[in-house]
């Protein structure tokens, strides 16, 4: 009975917990950063894109990693093997994609 009402009591400190963490993160500023890569892969039902992405700003050395995209028509403009520029929004631990343009000028490489 006495271990009963403990983990009752943890349970209850774990979600509270994690309910003050969601409230923190809806605080923190809402910043973005210009994002330059390529798309490697789409998940349309998770709206999930994978970009091999250059360095961004302060926030991220170059990688690739999976960014979702909040907004379908946004998503809509990618295509795997496609070039990009767009925005990385970044707020708390959230982070997400947005303001997409396929970027068709020459690789620089090319001159
Ligand atoms: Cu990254």
């Amino acid at each position: 009975m006495r271990t009963c009402a403990a983990i009752v009591l943890f349970l209850l400190l774990a979600a509270c917990r994690q309910a003050t963490v969601k409230e923190e993160a809806k605080d923190e500023p809402l910043r973005h950063y210009p994002l330059h890569g390529e798309v490697l892969r789409l998940d349309a039902q998770g709206k999930i894109a994978a970009i091999k992405h250059e360095k961004i700003g302060d926030w991220m050395e170059a990688m690739t990693m999976e960014f979702p995209v909040k907004d379908q028509s946004e998503f809509d403009k990618l295509h795997p093997g496609e070039k990009i520029n767009a925005t990385v929004f970044v707020q708390g631990n959230s982070y997400w994609v947005g303001e997409i343009q396929e970027d068709t000028a020459p690789a620089p490489a090319s001159k």
